[in-house]
C-alpha cells in the first residue's frame, strides 16, 4: 500500500468550514447573552466533567473567560488574512456562515452595512478560487427571536426563510451553494432534551416541536431561495453518527440502534427528503448503543475531547446514502488535538475510507475539514482546539501547524499519497 496514491475526481472540493459566532468575535445574538450568564457554572463545573488528564492539560478550562466567545479570534476583521492562509494551503472552497443577529438585529430591519461586509467575505474567496459554501443558520439568533421562543415558535420557520431570501437575492451573484441549518438534530439533543446548551430544556415535546419547526425553516427556506435562482444548490448539514448494537448478536441492542439511529440520523432528513439538492454529511461519532444502560465505545484512539477517532464510520455513513441519489459533500470532520500529534493521520484515514466509498460509486465531491482556525467550541469554550491553523487568543496570531501543511499536499494534488 505504501506509495500508493488515491486520486480524488476531478473539480474534488477542498476546504475548511468555520461558523461565525465561533471564529468572527464581537457578536450579539442568544449564545452571547448565555455565555455570561453560564461563564462562572461552566468553569465550576469542569472538574466534574472532564478527565484528570484533560483538566491537567487545560487548566483554561477553570476560568471563566474560557467561557465566553468575546472577540473569539477575530476573523470579523481578519478573514483576508486568513483566506490568504487557506489559498496557500491549496483549498479551492471554503464554508462559513452569515451572522443573522447582524443581519437582522432588530426584527424586520435588514442592515446593509452587514451584508456589504459578507459580500466582501464572499468576494474575497472568489479572488482567491475559492468556491463558497454560505451556512445560513449555524446555532445562534438574534435576540428578539429567542425572547419570542426561539426554534420553539413555529414563526421560525417564516423569519429564517424571510432572511434566507434576502442573503439569496443580496448575495446570490457570488454564491451557489446554500447550506440553510447546520445540524438540527445537535440543536435538538442539546438544547432540547440534556439541555445543556440555550435555552436548556429537557422537555422531548420541545424536542418533537423543534424537529418540525427546523424541518419547516429548511423547507420554506427551499423554496425561497430556489425561487430566486433555480440552479443555486441547496441543502442542510447533518451530523450523521455510526452506530453499531453493542453486542451484536443481541436482538435488544439492535432494537436500541434502530431507536437512536431514527431520531438521530433519519427522522429529521425524512422530514425534508424532497428539498435537498446535495447532502451535507458532518461525521464525527461512533457510538456503540446498548438497550439498557450505557453506550460504550473503546476509545482507543480518542481526540482531546476524549471522543473515539473511527475513521471506517464515514465509509459505513457514506454508503448508506446512496439511495437518496444526490451529490454528497462532507462539509465538516475534525477532531480537538492541541499538540497537533493526531490531526495529520485522522484527515488521511478519513480520506482513504471516502476515497474507498467514492470507488465504490457514492459521488462524494468535496470534503471540508472542521475547522480553518481553532475557535469557541460552544459551551466548552476555548480549550478544545480544532484548527488547522492555532489561534493565539492574546495575540491573535495565526501559526500554520503540521498537519495543515499535510493536508495541504492532498489538496494541492488532489490525490493522498498513503505513508
Ligand atoms: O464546533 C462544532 C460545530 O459548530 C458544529 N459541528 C461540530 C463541531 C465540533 O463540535
Amino acid at each position: 500500500m505504501r506509495g500508493k496514491k488515491l486520486k480524488f475526481p476531478e473539480n474534488f472540493l477542498w476546504g475548511t468550514a468555520t461558523a461565525a459566532h465561533q471564529v468572527e468575535g464581537g457578536t450579539n445574538n442568544d449564545w452571547t447573552q448565555w455565555e455570561k450568564d453560564n461563564a462562572e457554572r461552566l468553569a465550576k463545573e469542569a472538574s466534574g466533567k472532564w478527565q484528570a488528564w484533560q483538566q491537567e492539560k487545560f487548566p483554561e478550562m477553570f476560568d471563566p473567560k474560557n467561557y465566553i466567545s468575546g472577540r473569539a479570534c477575530d476573523h470579523y476583521n481578519r478573514y483576508e488574512e486568513d483566506f490568504d492562509l487557506a489559498k496557500s494551503l491549496g483549498h479551492n472552497a471554503h464554508r462559513f456562515s452569515i451572522e443573522w443577529s447582524r443581519i437582522e438585529s432588530e426584527e424586520g430591519k435588514f442592515d446593509e452595512k452587514e451584508i456589504e461586509h459578507y459580500r466582501k467575505v464572499l468576494q474575497a474567496l472568489r479572488v482567491r478560487g475559492m468556491e463558497p459554501f454560505v451556512t445560513l443558520w449555524h446555532w445562534t439568533m438574534p435576540l428578539w427571536l429567542s425572547e419570542i421562543g426561539g426554534v420553539e415558535n413555529a414563526r421560525f420557520a417564516d423569519y429564517f426563510s424571510r432572511y434566507a431570501s434576502l442573503m439569496a437575492g443580496k448575495l446570490g451573484s457570488e454564491v451557489k451553494f446554500w447550506v440553510t441549518l447546520n445540524e438540527p438534530t445537535s440543536v435538538i439533543s442539546n438544547s432540547y432534551v440534556f439541555g445543556n446548551w440555550p435555552p436548556q430544556k429537557k422537555n422531548i415535546f420541545s424536542a418533537q416541536k423543534v424537529y418540525r419547526v427546523l424541518a419547516d425553516a429548511h423547507n420554506k427556506a427551499y423554496f425561497e431561495i430556489k425561487k430566486i435562482d433555480q440552479n443555486f444548490q441547496v441543502g442542510f448539514a447533518n451530523i450523521l453518527q455510526f452506530i453499531e448494537p453493542l453486542n451484536k448478536n443481541s436482538f435488544l441492542d439492535k432494537i436500541a440502534v434502530k431507536i437512536f439511529d431514527y431520531y438521530a440520523n433519519k427522522k429529521f432528513l425524512k422530514l425534508v427528503e424532497d428539498k435537498n439538492d446535495f447532502l451535507a454529511v458532518q461525521y464525527y461519532f461512533h457510538n456503540r448503543i446498548k438497550f439498557f444502560g450505557q453506550t460504550k465505545n473503546d476509545n482507543k484512539i480518542i481526540s482531546d475531547l476524549s471522543w473515539e477517532i473511527y475513521p471506517e464510520g464515514i465509509y459505513r455513513i457514506l454508503k448508506d446514502l446512496k439511495k437518496y441519489n444526490l451529490p454528497i459533500y462532507v462539509t465538516e470532520n475534525g477532531l480537538a488535538d492541541a499538540k497537533d500529534k493526531k490531526r495529520a493521520e485522522f484527515i488521511k484515514k478519513h480520506l482513504v475510507w471516502i476515497h474507498k466509498a467514492i470507488e465504490e460509486g457514492i459521488d462524494v465531491r468535496g470534503y471540508f475539514y472542521w475547522s480553518l482556525l481553532d475557535n469557541f467550541e460552544w459551551d466548552k469554550g476555548f480549550w478544545p482546539r480544532f484548527g488547522l491553523i492555532e489561534s493565539n487568543y492574546e495575540t491573535l496570531e495565526r501559526k500554520v501547524r503540521p498537519s495543515a501543511l499535510e493536508y495541504a499536499k492532498i489538496c494541492k494534488k488532489n490525490e493522498l499519497e498513503l505513508s
